[in-house]
């Protein structure tokens, strides 16, 4: 995309923000639920299609271009990119990585378009930093596999059309090597979706369980065709989600500092504005200081990526970053507001609920932290 051309879609993207978007946040929180004429509007802005090449009908953004947008988007509730999220991020991107020709020709316009949801189901109630020991199995018969499991907290699966399902094909191989990472539509009989989950935040977002009870999957819906494969493909849809989400914490960092830096410019205490007190500069500055740290992070680890260089250390690094530092900025946002900050009326209460999810989803930050330690120890030969 040319740079005028993306400098319109920011644009674009910021406006809808900001008037749409922002105006909706109470609405969503009250009825759990993303009004359907603004999915329609994602839907014709081409929300859904922001990583998908144009050659299947996206907008092939860059992942430079990608973290600008998600930025803007993150400024607003989490329930709006949840609804678009996945098929831009981890619903999306095995197909898209690893996916054969006829896999990316057959799904990736659906899923750009917007026309269908996606969903990416690894986690399983015993399988959640252990991304490796799925139990969920896939076994073999003639043309078929058949998958018998539960995968857990699954993102968008009371909405999706399909799901990347990680399966155990190889049953007795343990750990990563017997995983393989199916294609599975909604309807296949054999599969259903829970209830959905009562959350601490996030209201407007949607997960629940995803059950398969002998549900028949073709062969050819394995992703790359290649059985064996699922737990590293996982591994590289995470690694890219990762700075996704990074992205997205910067954008609520920004929010955030805004709602602080505005409200310690009008409340006054002790006949003058609280923003005069150094005590309340402090919180000001350590939150502005920290989210643009993390977006210089973001930035240049986006860069890098669109350089070709796969760097899971790093990833793990701007995530676990940007997230925490994130927590520290809505526990401080609210800090500045006082009383004010404990009320759903000012919007910096809602992130300080929402924003605690992103240190957990796509790897924890202890997660984030080992894989950051690895990387470094095993070039230096260490066996971990
Ligand atoms: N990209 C490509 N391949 C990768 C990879 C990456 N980022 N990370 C690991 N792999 C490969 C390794 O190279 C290894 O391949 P070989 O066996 O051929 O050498 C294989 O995958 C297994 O790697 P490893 O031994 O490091 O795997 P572990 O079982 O130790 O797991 C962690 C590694 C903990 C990092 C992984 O399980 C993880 O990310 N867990 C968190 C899962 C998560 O984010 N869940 C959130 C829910 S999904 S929204």
């Amino acid at each position: 995309m040319d740079a005028d051309t993306f400098q319109m879609l920011r644009d674009t993207v910021r406006r809808f923000v900001n008037e749409r978007l922002i105006p909706a946040e109470d609405r969503v929180e009250e009825e759990d639920e993303v009004p359907a004429e603004i999915v329609d509007e994602m839907r014709e802005m081409g929300l859904f299609g922001l990583s998908i090449p144009e050659e299947f009908g996206g907008l092939g953004l860059t992942m430079s271009e990608e973290i600008r947008i998600m930025f803007e988007l993150g400024r607003t509730a989490s329930a709006f990119r949840s609804v678009f999220g996945t098929n831009v991020g981890i619903g999306s991107q095995g197909i898209l990585i690893d996916g054969t020709e006829e896999q990316k020709a057959h799904w990736l316009p659906r899923l750009a378009s917007g026309e269908i949801s996606s969903s990416f189901a690894l986690t399983e109630p015993e399988a959640g930093s252990d991304a490796g020991s799925v139990r969920t199995t896939a076994i073999r018969e003639g043309d078929n596999y058949r998958l018998n499991g539960t995968k857990r907290y699954i993102t968008n699966a009371p909405r999706a059309g399909i799901f990347t399902v990680m399966a155990r094909t190889d049953p007795d191989t343990p750990g990563a090597k017997g995983v393989s990472a199916f294609i599975v539509p909604a309807d296949t009989p054999g599969l259903t979706v829970g209830k959905v989950d009562k959350k601490m935040g996030q209201k407007g977002t949607k997960t629940c369980d995803v059950m398969f009870d002998d549900a028949l999957v073709p062969a050819a819906n394995i992703i790359g065709a290649e059985p064996g494969r699922g737990f590293k493909t996982a591994m590289k849809v995470l690694d890219r989600g990762r700075i996704n989400i990074a992205a997205s914490a910067c954008g609520m960092a920004d929010r955030l500092v805004e709602e602080s830096v505005t409200y310690a410019a009008q409340r006054k205490q002790f006949g003058q504005e609280i923003g005069t007190f150094q005590l309340v500069q402090g919180m000001i500055a350590d939150s502005r200081t920290e989210a643009y740290a993390a977006w210089c992070m973001a930035r240049d680890i986006a860069r890098r990526f669109d350089e070709g260089e796969r760097a899971a250390g790093d990833v793990a690094a701007t995530k676990y970053f940007a997230t925490e530092a994130l927590g520290r900025i809505a526990d401080r946002a609210v800090q500045v507001h006082g009383g004010a900050g404990y009320m759903r009326e000012y919007k910096v209460e809602r992130f300080y609920r929402d924003v605690r999810l992103l240190r957990i989803y796509e790897g924890t930050s202890q997660i984030q932290q080992t894989i950051i330690a690895k990387s470094l120890l095993r070039e230096a030969g260490l066996k971990v």
